[in-house]
């Protein structure tokens, strides 16, 4: 086996965004650019030497290349064992199941997420540690450290090793082996839920459901836990083979791209329960008959009946949302005396909390969940979450959610999206947002007047560090809050996203459309920041 140094040199923009580093295939198939990366990322979290790797992504083009080059270079960088998903697959939560049920090093998770795959669309990578977790800000900014100057990156002389072949084969002095990529995290799956009932649920003839897996990695999870283990009739997962480009779909679990599965919870033979997850199974969208969960009240749902399940019968430490998610988890955490943390957009900074044992839940807007079975938002956990909640409340979808409104109140939300704006305008709105905050408190903006503003900063209350600018604030007179932030996991140009959130506690009125509810939210925050003239846009491209 022959270990090869070959010389390189920083490639610019290999900052890690919200979660990794994403761009377009042609981008990291120019020569050097994802063998860089994956050395900075060896680098900065090594030595290496002894350690066990995990790898897996979510079957999008270029899935295979990069995972056989990764390989190569983990062998010359020194890692004694490689845990590779059969064929390049494995979920961003099976990743993590792995990861801390092997007590691996770290991992490596090759996916876009919700981005659309193929050879003009997008692939990403990043570096999980050892408590399965994305890696936190320190390490991915050291990771960017050592792009900066890297010199050389290291690598072995190896034919393409066989991807779809369970078993073990030795790679020079490393022992690369090919694992079931479903089997581990299903198994977590019926250690978490009731699956007994599920099962009755499923298979009692009265209650139908339908999976979309938008032909992105979940298809096999979702086939074994859903058909093989709990016995729904085949069919129940549709779009249930991971391709490379998704089947040209945009593997976004919202109302648009999920279309086909929101035609299914329509008409007369609408199914009862409809879910969907994203391109590398991390995301979730839950829908009951011609009913829609936004993100956020399913975290309060969750929260709030976790003791009707077996994996949380003892009840939860704490809950965590993001910043821009609404704050209708606080008011569960409330009414159960825990505390709720408010984080950053971003998944690893839920990790400490976790970690810490200071949450049990957490969850974001953009339909991620999840808990401390994992470190990573869980699709598929959250949608047998529903179903085993559903099973125990044996009520309708729509039901459970409108009882929770009339117990708590509902927070209106919603998010508006412009997307592939131009960097520079969009980043002179945030700025002179920033620069103008003060000045907007008093003001009145469509009938609203500013209470407070402020740029989003937080402390982590477990290694105190900081991380700061994290989203512009703005609170109105009716209690209502709009967050202004571009997104960190774009690749074309920018995207604005605008949220909005508002509390609405009389019985009556918790039944409108968010987009009426937030009305007069909607047209301040075009009056405050200058939207249309700053994007270019009459209307957002998309609404969540
Ligand atoms: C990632 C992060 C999430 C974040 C989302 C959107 O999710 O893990 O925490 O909410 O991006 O981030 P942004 O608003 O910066 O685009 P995923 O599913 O894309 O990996």
């Amino acid at each position: 086996m022959k270990r090869i140094i070959v010389a390189s040199r920083p490639i610019v923009g290999q900052k890690p965004g919200t979660s990794g580093l994403r761009k377009k295939v042609v981008e990291f198939q120019q020569p050097h650019y994802l063998e860089n990366f994956v050395q900075s990322v060896f680098t900065a979290v090594g030595p290496c030497s002894g350690q066990t790797l995990v790898i897996g992504g979510d079957g999008r083009y270029y899935n295979r290349e990069a995972i056989q080059i990764i390989i190569r270079m983990a062998v010359a960088n020194g890692f004694s064992r490689l845990l590779v998903g059969q064929g390049g697959i494995l979920s961003t939560p099976a990743v993590s199941c792995v990861i801390r049920k092997y007590q691996a090093f770290g991992g490596i998770v090759l996916s876009a997420s919700h981005n659309p795959g193929g050879p003009s669309e997008d692939f990403g990578i990043k570096y999980n540690s050892a408590n399965g977790g994305p890696a936190p800000e320190n390490v991915t900014n050291e990771i960017y450290q050592q792009s900066l100057k890297i010199t050389e990156y290291l690598t072995v002389e190896a034919e393409p090793l066989d991807l779809d072949t369970l078993g073990s084969l030795l790679l020079g002095d490393t022992e690369i082996e090919i694992i079931d990529p479903v089997v581990d995290y299903a198994n977590l799956m019926e250690s978490i839920f009731d699956f007994p009932a599920m099962s009755s649920l499923l298979t009692g003839g009265k209650f139908r459901m339908c999976f979309d897996a938008m032909h992105a990695v979940t298809g096999p999870y979702a086939i074994e836990i859903l058909e093989n283990r709990l016995g729904a009739p085949k069919g129940t997962v549709i779009n249930s083979i991971p391709l490379i480009d998704f089947g040209g779909g945009h593997p976004d679990p919202n109302q648009v791209h999920a279309h086909e599965l929101v035609s299914r919870l329509y008409g007369d033979d609408a199914v009862d329960f409809g879910a969907a997850s994203d391109g590398d199974g991390d995301r979730n969208m839950v829908l009951g008959k011609e009913f829609y969960i936004n993100p956020c009240d399913s975290l309060a749902i969750l929260a709030a009946n976790a003791t009707l399940i077996p994996g949380y019968s003892g009840g939860i430490a704490g809950i965590a949302r993001s910043m821009p998610t609404s704050r209708a988890a606080d008011r569960v955490a409330d009414g159960l005396g825990l505390k709720c943390y408010e984080t950053p957009t971003g998944w690893k900074f839920f990790g400490n909390l976790l970690d810490a044992g200071k949450i049990t839940l957490c969850g974001e807007e953009s339909f991620g969940t999840g808990s401390d079975h994992v470190r990573e938002k869980d699709g598929l956990w959250a949608v047998l979450f529903w179903l085993n909640l559903i099973a125990v409340k044996q009520q309708p979808v729509a039901m459970i959610v409108r009882e929770h409104w009339q117990l708590y109140g509902r927070d209106y939300f919603t998010r508006h999206d412009y997307e592939g704006v131009n960097s520079e305008n969009a980043n002179k709105l945030i700025v002179r947002l920033r620069n103008t905050l003060y000045d907007l408190v008093g003001q009145e903006f469509a009938g609203l007047r500013v209470e407070s503003a402020d740029d989003f900063a937080y402390q982590d209350p477990v290694d105190h560090s900081t991380s700061t600018t994290q989203g512009i604030r703005i609170y109105l007179s009716n209690g209502g809050r709009i967050v202004f932030r571009l997104s960190g996991t774009g690749t074309e140009g920018a995207t604005l996203r605008v949220y909005f959130d508002c509390y609405q506690d009389d019985p009556d009125l918790v039944d409108q459309d968010p987009q009426h509810a937030l009305t007069n939210l909607i047209n301040a925050a075009d009056l405050i920041a200058d939207i249309t003239r700053s994007t270019g846009r009459s209307a957002p491209d998309v609404i969540t």
